[in-house]
């Protein structure tokens, strides 16, 4: 049973399952590799849902024998008690006065309390394995990915001012969003989930970059304690498909603010327009400072991603025009139980 659990831990740690940054090793630089992480996160999600079903299993016997442990747990204390009254001397002893009990009795009364602390360690660990349980289950069966918000390219629709707020730049549905990309080809399409950021256990989000219905890059972020902007930071970043894209990496730039009208920023370092260098840029439609080639590429709003697996310099054609841009949160709605409290039982004292 600790053996299922501990297994099932390492599963979840190993899938980055458990805000763990399980998105950014390897040498990972086709679009090839990119879809062949997405296609194993998937998989290894498939996995996970078969052991859920064997951790309800489990789950379940371990709690009959619990039940069935903690019958025997009385009727053995029935037992030592009635026992221990009956012996010669035993009745008149008391635990703290030794001389006023044979040593038979105190013999008892030591075996008796060893017996139940051994017995109430043993329920402790016991109920400790099944509350765990339980809340891997709970956290497998209540987590999921909700998809929030969906961005095209070259519609005309402010991507900033649809993220910030409902507004005429976007169209605002309750729930999940579709991934169709039909659907933003006018407005782009939000969730009012966003404009209740801290009330959803929002612990996860994703950002994905679509080219022709593949998903080209993608940006994983801690949710835990954020609002609807300040998610998308270096401190919250999980993993990426760049691998020269950490926590550690220098950066001027990396918010949905940006500057000027180049949102969704992720930037290196500014050397004048042919040396910028880095990975992700919206360029928004209200843009009037437009310093670099790369800033009127085509009619806005465009997404900018770095090719491949490491950074850009977009001014020297390092770079893909996405179609669209995809935001989804994980959420945990797991409010998890505590079945069975540490027995505590004394029988002395
Ligand atoms: C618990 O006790 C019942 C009845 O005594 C028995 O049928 C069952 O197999 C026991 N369960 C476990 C897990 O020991
Ligand atoms: C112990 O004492 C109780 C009464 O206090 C009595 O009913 C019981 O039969 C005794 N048990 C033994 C094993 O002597
Ligand atoms: C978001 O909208 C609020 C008003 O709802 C506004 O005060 C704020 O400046 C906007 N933020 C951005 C970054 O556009
Ligand atoms: C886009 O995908 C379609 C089929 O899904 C394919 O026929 C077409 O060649 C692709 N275009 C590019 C530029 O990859
Ligand atoms: C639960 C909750 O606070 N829901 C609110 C989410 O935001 C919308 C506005 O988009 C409100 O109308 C809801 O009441």
């Amino acid at each position: 049973m600790l053996q299922l659990f501990l297994f099932l831990l390492s599963i979840l740690q190993s899938n980055g399952f458990l805000l763990d940054n399980g998105h950014s090793t390897g040498n990972r630089g086709t679009q090839r590799d990119i879809n062949a992480l997405l296609t194993e996160e998937r998989q290894s999600r498939q996995r996970l849902e078969s052991y859920v079903s064997e951790l309800y299993h489990e789950l379940s016997m371990t709690k009959q024998m619990a039940s069935n442990l903690t019958k025997e747990y009385q009727s053995l204390k029935k037992a030592l008690q009635t026992d221990w009254r009956n012996m010669s001397g035993c009745n008149s002893a008391k635990l703290t006065d030794e001389s006023n009990a044979d040593q038979c009795c105190i013999e008892t009364q030591y075996l008796i309390n060893n017996v139940l602390t051994i017995q109430d360690n043993i329920y402790g660990l016991l109920s400790q394995a099944i509350t765990d349980m339980e809340d891997t289950k709970c956290k497998i069966s209540s987590s999921t990915w909700t998809a929030v918000f969906l961005a095209c390219a070259n519609n005309g629709q402010s991507v900033i001012n649809s993220w910030n707020a409902s507004s005429s730049t976007s169209t605002t549905i309750n729930g999940a969003v579709t991934s169709d990309a039909s659907a933003c080809r006018l407005k782009q399409v939000r969730s009012s989930l966003i404009d209740n950021w801290s009330k959803h256990n929002i612990d996860q989000v994703k950002v994905e970059i679509y080219k022709n219905g593949s998903v080209i890059a993608a940006f994983y972020f801690n949710g835990l304690g954020t609002n609807h902007f300040n998610w998308f930071s270096k401190e919250n970043l999980l993993g990426t498909t760049y691998t020269d894209l950490t926590r550690s990496s220098t950066v001027n730039y990396f918010s949905i603010e940006g500057i000027e009208e180049r949102h969704f920023y992720i930037n290196e370092h500014f050397g004048g327009c042919p040396a910028d260098e880095g990975w992700l840029l919206v360029r928004d439609v209200t843009g009037q400072v437009a310093p670099c080639h790369f800033d009127h590429l085509t009619k806005p709003p465009y997404f900018i991603v770095s090719p491949g697996n490491k950074k850009g310099r977009f001014e020297s054609g390092q770079y893909i025009l996405a179609d669209t841009i995809e935001i989804s949160v994980h959420t945990n709605t797991c409010k998890c139980p505590s079945p069975i409290s540490v027995g505590t039982e004394q029988i002395i004292g």
